[in-house]
């Protein structure tokens, strides 16, 4: 559906399949130390926008059926200077089983609607009026999805069913559009005019995975398509890929039906949907991602004080902060990794053994977790290098408070933290070892 709706993301698509394959006919057997070519070929993130939490909770109904639930809260109205005023979670599986097996994620914002630094009274009571009105979700696709969801599966004849209703609640609506309600909106953001001033909501993009962002950055300029100015999330540099490294191109102008304020009906554009690629690195720890979060500081000061390049900051920062191996991460407590006995070893080990006397002697073998979420940041970066215009935000008042609890009670489920998916992780992988050994690791 979005291949056929945006054809440059079916270019993005190839270029991605064939930076892929490249990589790792380059790089050979390590090139998959971070997911095997597979899954990392299938891989997608989406992501779409809502109004409200009826709606927030609806989509959540609606992704619950196919085994995605909300993982990880995110507050961007302040992660970025422009006016992006939302919040939102990423829905996905939670093992990492499912993940292997269905390695796909919807980033979703709700757009905090009731937060008087971006709408006045007047703004608040009609975005209500106008969301409130319109449905997203036909009754007969949450009815199939919760039906699912107890189920744990349709008949062949349902699953088509909720797979057309769900596919059709994400398509580009041709419903035109209220020109004057629109550009309303967008004077304080685009983002909620894109959210708040459409009849429905849909995905506004679709990112592959790849190995090697670099690389794909290089040939899409080659074919001409201009992508934003910056990778967002870490640097390129001589360590292992940490976290998440993303870049977009901007949104692409589509023909939309207005309706006019004279009355007339009839053809204009909006730049809503765009294309975005990630590269996948190791999660870090809450210790890790601390570092992590001072260095985004640092950077930030030295390119203040001292002007240059952003990478090139960066990677300095990144050298002189952050241990550049994977044992060296692992060591300071700063990644996940999961652990299993090396190849070729049966030993006999005592009763109790450390785990760092088990990696020491080489037993046992550390590899990384793959981090499967996202970077608020970036996020913001993302959005933003998509907006026409920073819009507006009274930073005078005092924001609606919104937090991962909160979201949680909107989407009525709990969200999960991602530290803690990570981290049960790791322990499930040292219980299957100490079974294997026949030993207490401490
Ligand atoms: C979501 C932007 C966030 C990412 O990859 O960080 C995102 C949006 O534009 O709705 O997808
Ligand atoms: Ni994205």
């Amino acid at each position: 559906m979005y291949g056929m709706e945006v054809p440059a993301y079916n270019t993005l698509v190839d270029v991605s399949e064939r930076v892929n394959r490249d990589f790792l006919e380059k790089e050979g057997g390590d090139a998959e130390r971070l997911g095997s070519i597979q899954r990392v070929t299938a891989e997608r993130h989406g992501a779409i926008r809502v109004g409200s939490p009826k709606e927030m909770s609806q989509v959540a109904t609606v992704f619950e059926a196919f085994g995605m639930y909300p993982v990880g809260f995110y507050d961007l109205r302040d992660a970025s200077a422009s006016s992006v005023p939302v919040v939102s979670t990423a829905f996905r599986p939670v093992d990492a089983e499912e993940l292997a097996l269905n390695p796909f994620r919807v980033f979703t914002s709700m757009l905090a609607a009731d937060d008087p630094r971006f709408f006045n009274a007047e703004q608040q009571r009609k975005l209500q009026e106008f969301i409130n009105a319109r449905t997203l979700f036909p009754q007969e696709l949450l009815s199939l999805a919760e039906k699912a969801t107890e189920q744990e599966g349709l008949d062949g004849a349902e699953a088509s069913t909720l797979l057309d209703l769900a596919t059709a609640s994400f398509e580009l609506s041709s419903e035109p559009v209220d020109h004057a309600w629109y550009r309303e909106l967008e004077s304080v953001s685009a983002v909620a005019a894109d959210i708040g001033g459409v009849p429905s909501t849909h995905i506004n993009h679709l990112t592959p995975r790849v190995l090697d962002i670099e690389d794909l950055y290089a040939r899409m300029e080659s074919l001409g398509i201009a992508m934003i100015d910056e990778v967002q999330g870490p640097p390129s540099w001589q360590g292992p890929d940490v976290l998440l490294r993303q870049t977009s191109f901007r949104a692409l102008s589509e023909e939309r039906i207005f309706k006019f304020e004279d009355g007339s009906v009839g053809p204009g554009a909006l730049r809503v949907r765009f294309g975005e690629v990630e590269q996948r690195g190791i999660a870090l720890t809450p210790r890790g991602r601390e570092l992590y979060d001072r260095m985004v500081v640092d950077v930030d000061k030295q390119l203040q004080e001292t002007g240059g390049v952003r990478t090139d900051v960066a990677r300095q920062v990144w050298q002189d902060n952050l241990p550049d191996t994977e044992a060296g991460l692992l060591a300071e407590g700063l990644a996940y990794f999961e652990f299993d006995l090396a190849p070729g070893q049966a030993p006999t080990v005592p009763a109790e053994v450390s785990l760092k006397a088990l990696l020491d002697d080489a037993t046992v073998q550390a590899s990384p977790i793959v981090y499967e979420d996202f970077l608020p940041r970036s996020a913001a970066g993302i959005f933003q290098s998509n907006l026409t215009g920073e819009g507006t935000k009274d930073a005078a008042q005092k924001g609606t408070e919104y937090d991962l609890e909160t979201l949680s009670k909107i989407i009525g489920r709990d969200i999960a933290d991602p530290f803690h998916l990570y981290q049960a992780q790791v322990d499930a992988s040292i219980a299957r070892l100490a079974e294997k050994l026949n030993t207490t690791i401490i």
